[in-house]
């Protein structure tokens, strides 16, 4: 249900600025505070916090920024090549959390509707072990998922209950500690609600209510039916607004907060307030559980946002090209290592006749490189492999955007998981780059052969058909085939050094197959460095002419402009870094197909995705994970990257065969998003460009271009899907799907395919009814022993009679184990000693009877740390030490068990301590009583604390701005 047209657009703006539609805090379409809003804030807030204190731990400089924005964090954090890493990060989580409304606007517990926070707490809580299991296996975007999922239902809390309306001007932590009660909530037989219409709301709950401090929210349903009867029990009160049918029933009027118009409006920036330090408080837990780096890797901002991700031929025939292949990829892997460019985690996948697989992947260069050399071929001679089930595994595993390598010699066997393929490579806009080590025909003969043969093969190869396969792949993801030989192969790993640059833009990519001579221009902006060109065609003729007119041929390797690199078809020309800002020209003609590409790093950029939009009760949308509509109108949310300064101008979409340009009507929706609304979908394959402007310095504002490298196909078919309910290790999940076509009669063929095996049941074909839809369902199976936190990648294909068209449906689903330890680990002091000449120590730590004990961080203190573990009968005691110089006199210790939970074990902030007196033991206080914004620790320090001793040691530690050296025993119940 896309906007009908660009006008109707406008008319729902206005429907909404002046009638009350409202249900949660909105998503889309208003001035108030929105879900995106809050979590983009408290998201930044975290961030750099956690940025910030790594800083002082390595001794370095943070300046806290202000205002916080994508731009200053990641320039704050060091890591300006990232902003458009954190940016995906931070609109991913943006638009799962508002696909709460979209696809749950009547499940009244995903918004504590209806007094339901017994079910919503356990959303949360529940997701909240999703997530430490997700991140445990490093499953990032499975856990941004599920993040934005529960962080619109805990947000919401605070604008639909009357938490705020209790004087509350803090976080209600119980939301997202699963072993804490909550209590206090009015029953079902209690009034909570007096009648009230508009003008005089804000007084509408009762008084006892407020007085017994009971927990309430408002009644919420939505129907159509005029002979609507709600179910809101006696003086309940509701939600209120124009679509909650409840705040029509006595008692009348509402008190949710979502907007200054609300009911409560009132009180709408204390409830986002409240909502924002929530939202940074579930943060800070997830950063106990897993650390400062590996929370910092979660939102996208350690290293590059790219991974390394190898797809290997390992078939006999590879013999003498393997050893070159692990030179190459151990040069790579050394090139970037230490820098901001060296990959954020490595992914392998070998291949060969008739096996794949499996992906392995890790954040450990070496490791990595000890994998590829231990790598052996075998079997297979130089028959067609397994190639594209190789490439399918590496899609699916790697994350969106990634660059991944194919190293083969054949051609594939497996080509009829082309069309699968494509539906990966258009959902997650990875590139794919082959190099191909040389033609099969001549593999065998290649020895006696003498490289001028081989090069004189390999500049008819691309004709032939077999491995016009692989060339149709990589065109489609504006990836690069590459023909090397055994000899060359060094030369073209350049194309894999330049493309694991961080803040690579594409200013222009295009295929011209069938050939055509054509002139391209390149608008070069001021903020692009590091200008290169990528031809490949069969012995093309080229000229580049700069900006002031300096041309360049393909015959000048070394000319005045660049230098020119020739392998095989491919041709890179590296542009001298001055004056590259201008209009470039490049010339080219060829009797055979050619592409063309030109990058550069730039900080400007942009993502999109295909939205739908729904417009009641509430604006919402939804990021669709398959084609967009061939037919009509289609919308794109863009965003773009690169600061406050960047504005868009012009969306487009373009046919890749460079005829036809479609033009889309923008709306600034704020915070560099862009609604863009597009009347009729190119009926062949497009990309998308945009255009816009910087005023990166005052006087001249800087015009840009940047385009999307993938092919985007358009289709006729919709597919929705319904999962329902968890998942856990070995049980089955059915997955419902719709399809919708538009076409009645006819049968529909069906595939799926799921990264794990874990696919039992499909329906191969389905029959369309007289309305041209049709639905089915999917099931998997996961055994016992799958880990928690395991992510499954599922596409849904489905063509129509024919396969005149098709369309797929991408899911991520996440298996979890129930989740029954809900303790974090305790712990005990020991003892403390504060002498600066010795070393000392003590904490006893366990998780007893929970799951263990996984990590122990010191926060804040950059002592040393040490840990034994020690049998206390049938219970693992952690004995922890921690011994710091008398320069570093803060810290904090936070012990986290298996399953993620975690606490603060000792905290110790010389600032926040209050003078030094013998009683109480400030110490202890500090232990058990973390600032708002402190850790969910609150870890009983128990037994054997004497607190005469501990309030003089205290004294001492304090009074000598203290070499703390404390031991700590963490125990678990
Ligand atoms: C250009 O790229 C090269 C190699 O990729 C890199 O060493 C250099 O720092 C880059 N220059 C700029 C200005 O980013
Ligand atoms: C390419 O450039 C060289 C050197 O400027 C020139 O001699 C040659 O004629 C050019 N070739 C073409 C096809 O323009
Ligand atoms: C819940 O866990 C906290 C630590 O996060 C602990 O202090 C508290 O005692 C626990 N409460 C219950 C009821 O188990
Ligand atoms: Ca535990």
């Amino acid at each position: 249900m896309s906007c009908q047209t660009t006008a109707a657009v406008i008319f729902f703006i206005l429907l909404f600025s002046t009638v009350r539609v409202t249900f949660a805090f909105n998503v889309l379409f208003t001035s108030s505070q929105k879900h995106q809003d809050i979590t983009t804030n408290a998201i930044l807030q975290k961030t750099a916090e956690v940025c910030q204190e790594q800083a002082r731990r390595a001794g370095r400089d943070f300046v806290m920024p202000f205002p916080l924005t994508v731009d200053s964090v990641t320039e704050a954090c060091s890591v300006s090549e990232l902003r458009k890493s954190f940016q995906m990060v931070v609109s991913k989580i943006k638009d799962s959390n508002a696909l709460v409304d979209y696809r749950h606007i009547s499940d009244e517990e995903y918004h504590f509707d209806s007094e339901t926070f017994l079910k919503g707490r356990d959303l949360i809580t529940r997701g909240v072990a999703t997530i430490k299991a997700n991140l445990r296996l490093k499953n990032y975007e499975s856990a941004r998922d599920k993040l934005g999922e529960i962080l619109h239902t805990l947000q919401d809390f605070y604008s639909h209950s009357n938490w705020i309306e209790l004087g509350n001007k803090f976080p209600y932590s119980n939301l997202i500690r699963p072993n804490l009660t909550m209590d206090n909530i009015a029953d079902r037989n209690t009034p909570t609600c007096r009648s009230c219409n508009g003008s005089n709301c804000d007084e509408n709950i009762l008084e006892s209510i407020i007085w017994e401090k009971k927990l309430t929210s408002g009644y919420f349903e939505v129907s159509n039916s005029s002979h609507f009867s709600s179910k809101k029990p006696n003086g309940k009160c509701s939600h209120g607004g124009f679509y909650d049918r409840t705040s029509r029933t006595e008692p009348t009027g509402g008190i949710n907060k979502d907007t200054f118009d609300s009911d409560h409006g009132k009180l709408h920036l204390q409830a986002a307030d409240v909502a924002t330090a929530a939202t940074a408080e579930l943060l800070e837990d997830i950063r106990g559980a897993v650390g400062d780096s590996e929370f910092l890797r979660f939102m996208g901002i350690t290293q590059s946002p790219s991974v390394l991700c190898f797809v290997i031929d390992t078939t006999g025939s590879m013999g003498d090209d393997i050893d070159e292949v692990k030179r190459v990829t151990s040069f790579i892997i050394d090139s970037k290592r230490g820098t901001t460019d060296e990959p954020s985690a490595y992914i392998f996948v070998p291949f060969n006749d008739p096996s794949f697989g499996p992906l392995t992947r890790t954040t450990d260069p070496d490791e990595f490189k000890a994998q590829i050399n231990a790598l052996s071929v075998f079997g297979g001679g130089d028959e067609p492999d397994m190639c594209l089930s190789g490439l399918r595994l590496a899609l699916a595993g790697a994350p969106p955007e990634s660059e991944i390598f194919v190293f083969t010699d054949a051609s594939a066997k497996d080509r009829d998981l082309k069309s699968t393929v494509l539906a990966l490579i258009e959902s997650t806009k990875s590139r794919v780059n082959f190099l191909l080590t040389k033609p099969s025909s001549s593999r065998r003969r290649r020895s006696s052969d003498g490289e001028q043969d081989q090069s004189q093969r390999f500049t008819t190869r691309l004709s032939n058909p077999l491995n016009q396969l692989y060339q149709g792949l990589s065109e489609a993801s504006g990836g690069q085939a590459i023909e090397v030989t055994k000899a060359t192969l060094p030369q073209a790993t350049s194309i894999v050094v330049d493309t694991s640059s961080s803040a690579l833009v594409t200013l222009l990519q295009a295929v011209r197959n069938p050939p055509k001579a054509e002139n391209f221009s390149v608008l070069v902006d001021a903020s692009v460095k590091n200008l290169t060109v990528y031809i490949t065609g069969n012995s093309p003729s080229f000229t580049i002419t700069s900006p002031s007119g300096i041309s360049q041929n393909e015959t000048e390797s070394d000319g005045a402009l660049g230098d020119i690199q020739t392998v095989g078809n491919f041709y890179r020309v590296q542009l001298n870094s001055q004056n590259q800002t201008g209009i470039w020209q490049i010339s080219i003609n060829s009797a055979q197909p050619y592409t063309i590409k030109v990058t550069g790093q730039s900080v400007i950029d942009f993502l999109f995705n295909f939205v739908e939009i729904i417009q009641e009760p509430a604006p919402a949308y939804a990021v669709l994970d398959s084609r967009p509509k061939a037919d009509g109108n289609t919308t794109l949310l863009v965003t773009v990257t690169g600061g406050e300064s960047v504005k868009l101008t012009e969306v487009a979409l373009v046919e890749a065969s460079g005829s036809g340009v479609v033009n889309g009507t923008l709306q600034d929706v704020g915070g560099g998003d862009y609604l863009v609304t597009v009347t009729l979908v190119p009926a062949e394959k497009f990309v998308v460009r945009v255009r816009g402007e910087s005023t990166l310095s005052r006087s001249t504002p800087n015009i840009f271009q940047r385009q999307s490298s993938t092919q985007l196909s358009p289709s006729n078919i919709s597919i929705t899907t319904q999962v329902d309910g968890t998942w856990e290790p070995g049980t089955n999940l059915s997955v419902g799907f719709t399809v919708s076509t538009g076409d009645s009669g006819g049968n529909l063929t069906v595939r799926a395919w799921d990264d794990h095996e874990f696919l039992t049941h499909l329906p191969e074909s389905l029959t369309l009814d007289s309305a041209g839809s049709a639905s089915g369902t999917v099931t998997l199976t996961a055994p016992s022993d799958t880990p928690s936190g395991t992510d499954v990648t599922l596409t849904i294909e489905v063509d129509t009679p024919g396969a005149s068209d098709s369309n797929f449906a991408m899911l991520h689903l996440s298996l979890v184990a129930k989740v029954t330890d809900i303790t974090p680990p305790v712990c005990e002091i020991v003892s403390i000693n504060a002498n600066c000449s010795s070393n000392c120590s003590l904490s006893n730590l366990t998780d007893g009877n929970g799951t263990g004990i996984q990590s122990l961080t010191v926060w804040q203190g950059n002592g040393n740390l040490t840990t034994t573990i020690v049998a206390d009968g049938d219970i693992n005691v952690t004995l922890a030490s921690y011994v710091a110089s008398c320069c570093s006199e803060d810290f904090e210790l936070v012990a986290a068990d298996e399953v993620g939970n975690a606490g603060t074990c000792f905290r110790f902030i010389r600032a926040t301590v209050p003078p030094s007196t013998s009683t109480p033991s400030p110490l202890a206080r500090e232990c058990s009583h973390g600032g708002v914004a402190d850790l969910p620790s609150r870890i009983e320090l128990t037994g054997g604390i004497n607190k005469d001793g501990f309030g003089s040691e205290y004294e001492s530690l304090h009074l000598q701005a203290a070499n703390a050296a404390i031991s700590a025993h963490i125990r678990h119940q």
